[in-house]
């Protein structure tokens, strides 16, 4: 690894969490543009590590070795954490005390910016029908949900008390493709996942910020004006997937509760027999 500072890059060092993951490995490579050294961590394997990452696989759950993970950060784009409905005891380790860790050790090492990967999920029991927009009352779909308002909470706290900046991006479903009529409403294309991470990068002041992350789908149930100041514009749509499902409409069946909200099947997700 050749770590010596190049000159001209916007960043000296970006810590990426959840590098391993799904998005993670997207935004590994546009990472490289802006920052010297971009540290990657997991707590599964990351792969083969480029040029400009240095490497650290560590449980977010550990606080000494995320305090340690946040020295001589610039800005953070938050990514790990499980990301999906699970039991409440796995939840309450990534998703509450490691973020909580997180945070902690970003104040005392003044780390400027986290970007913080929220969810649809923090306000999925808003029916299909509603269109909501970054005022509209939290609404998690399940326990997964819950901890992306703990974190939106968090992050606001840290705002508050400690001048931490945040942006909390509500995304969709940032997959390769739409896997169902509900995500046609919902997708975001690594494209626009990128851009969205790079706008909230980029612009001067945030304070505490919250934007959701959709592309410029044809069915809508987000309303980003407020987060316009981003200045991030989607640049795909899942109109070039509506192909994949021609006989049925996202939310079609209104008595399904899978399709009445637009947490879609996240709404009957939890808790799960061994919360019990
Ligand atoms: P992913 O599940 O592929 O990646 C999450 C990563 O976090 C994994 O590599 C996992 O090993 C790591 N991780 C889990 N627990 C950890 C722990 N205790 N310590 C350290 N690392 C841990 O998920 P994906 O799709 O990449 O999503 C990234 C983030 O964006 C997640 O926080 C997710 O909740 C959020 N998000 C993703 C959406 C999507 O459509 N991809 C939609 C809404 C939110
Ligand atoms: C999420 O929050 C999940 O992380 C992701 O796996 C998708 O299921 C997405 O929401 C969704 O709502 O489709």
């Amino acid at each position: 690894m050749n770590h010596d500072v190049k000159p001209g890059k916007p960043f000296r060092r970006l810590l990426l969490t959840g590098a391993a993951g799904n998005l993670g490995r997207q935004l590994r490579g546009a990472l490289a543009a802006w920052a010297e050294v971009v540290r990657v961590s997991d707590i599964a394997p990351l792969g083969e590590l480029a040029e400009h990452e240095e490497g650290v696989v560590a449980d977010l759950a550990d606080r000494d070795a995320v305090y340690c993970m946040l020295e001589g950060v610039d800005a953070v784009i938050h990514l790990g954490g499980i990301s999906v409905e699970a039991p409440f005891d796995a939840l309450l380790e990534s998703n509450i005390r490691g973020l909580y860790n997180l945070y902690s050790a970003a104040q005392k090492h003044g780390v400027k910016r986290v970007l913080y990967a929220s969810s649809n999920h923090a306000v999925g029991f808003h029916p299909v029908t509603e269109v909501v927009d970054i005022d509209a009352p939290l609404r998690p779909d399940c326990l997964y949900g819950v901890t992306k308002c703990f974190g939106e909470a968090l992050s606001r706290y840290y705002y508050d008390r400690f001048g931490l900046e945040t942006v909390c991006l509500r995304i969709g479903s940032s997959f390769e493709a739409p896997k169902n009529p509900r995500m046609l409403a919902t997708y975001l294309s690594y494209r626009d996942f990128i851009e969205l991470v790079r706008c909230s990068l980029f612009t001067n002041r945030v304070g505490h910020a919250i934007v959701y992350g959709v592309s410029d789908n044809r069915v809508k149930w987000i309303d980003n004006t407020k987060a316009a100041f981003l200045g991030f514009r989607p640049r795909d749509s899942s109109i070039d997937f509506e192909h994949l499902f021609p006989a049925s409409a996202p939310g079609a069946d209104y008595a399904d509760p899978t399709q009445r909200f637009q947490g879609g099947p996240f709404v009957l997700a939890g808790p799960m027999e061994s919360d019990d």
